[in-house]
Order: structure tokens, then sequence, then C-alpha cells
């Protein structure tokens, strides 16, 4: 039964810190740009697909991006592309919390990281390299592929939902992410972004206490 609350019209989901929050890693006007402006061009142009498929009003993101064939074959691009971003950057900005030096992952996710990777650090360098390799607008995603740790980089607003993969973690590399202060060092960004990973999240993911 799906519940009788709809899910349209999507809202911009509020930031669950100040724009400046991540500063020095990540500027306050990037934030708000990125979050205020981009993040809700997405909701906007998800709401405006959707306007047309009353029935549809009821399907959660998660639904929508695993279902695109509910719309007409016109607007399946647009769906997955507006359901698609809208999911990538509320998974972005939560993913993040303020700086901390050391931040590192603990529990059960870290044993998995270093099961999988060697250490923490190796898991840190290959991370940094595939993030690199992204070619033009996408994403690098920690995710959970069954019981393994996988590495996957992902088109422009492709999500690892709609590939079956609980994603863990991730990195916005498209250049509205970074191009106020880092200008085109995505290296650069990349360092500064590992402050910012908010790994109580990714744990409670990957032990199945909360839904990514
Ligand atoms: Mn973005």
């Amino acid at each position: 039964m799906r519940t009788m609350k709809p899910h349209y019209e999507f809202t911009l989901p509020p930031l669950c810190y100040d724009y400046d929050a991540l500063e020095p890693h990540i500027d306050a006007e990037t934030v708000y740009l990125h979050h205020d402006k981009h993040f809700k061009a997405y909701t906007d142009n998800l709401n405006a697909v959707l306007k047309n498929y009353p029935k549809l009003w009821y399907y959660s993101i998660d639904e929508l991006l695993t279902k695109p064939k509910l719309v007409s074959k016109a607007d399946q691009t647009k769906l997955l592309n507006n359901a698609g971003g809208y999911y990538n950057h509320d998974f972005y900005f939560k993913n993040m919390r303020p700086g901390q030096p050391g931040n590192r992952p603990f529990g059960t996710l870290e044993d998995a990281i270093n099961r999988r990777f060697g250490s923490f650090e190796a898991f840190q360098k290959e991370f940094k390299e595939q993030a690199l390799a992204v070619f033009g607008s996408g994403y690098l995603w920690l995710v959970k592929d069954g019981s393994r740790l996988k590495l996957l980089p992902t088109k422009n607003q492709d999500t690892p939902i709609a590939l079956g993969y609980t994603p863990l973690v991730c990195i916005d590399v498209w250049e509205h992410a970074y191009y106020l202060k880092y200008q085109n060092r995505r290296a650069e960004y990349i360092d500064n972004w590992f402050y910012l990973i908010n790994w109580s999240m990714a744990e409670k993911i990957y032990d199945g206490l909360l839904k990514p």
C-alpha cells in the first residue's frame, strides 16, 4: 500500500548547517549558490515534470528513479536528470558536516574499509584518483554492493540507487561544486572535502540504521 501522503510537490531540503559552516574547506558563497540555486533548480524542474502526472505524486524519489518508464518517453530523460539531481544533492549536502581534523570512519565501516582497501589512507588515495578521473560532470561514490564496498563513478545526474547500490559517501565533482574557490584545481577541493565527510551518517547507512 502506498502511503496516502503525497510527496509532490518536492521541497528543497534545508541545509543541516549554516552556509559558512564548511569554511575554510568550502566557502559560504559556493554552498549558498550550490544549495539555494543549483539544487533548487533540480527541485523546481522535477516538480514541473511531475505536474502532468498526478498518479506519480505519491511516489518517493527512490521509486521515481527506479521506475522512469512511468512517464512518457519524451519526459523520461527530464525525470531522471531532475529526480537524480534532487537525490544526489540531498545526499551530498547531508553527507557533509563542519570540518574536523583527523576526520575518519569508525566502527564496522572502518573495518570494512580496511578489509577492502587495506587502510583508510589507501582508501583516500584511491578515492581521490577516481574522483579526479571523473571526466566532465559527475560524482564519485563509496557504495555498498551487497556485502562489498565499491567506488562508483557516475555521470551527470545518474544515481547509484538506479543501479541497485546503497550509497555511503559521495563527492559532487561538477565544477559548480568548487569553481569559485578552487577554479580548475579539483584535487585541492577533494583534499579539503575529506575533512567534511559525515562518517556518522555513512556508518549508520552501512549498519542499516539509516535509509540513504
Ligand atoms: Mn552539484
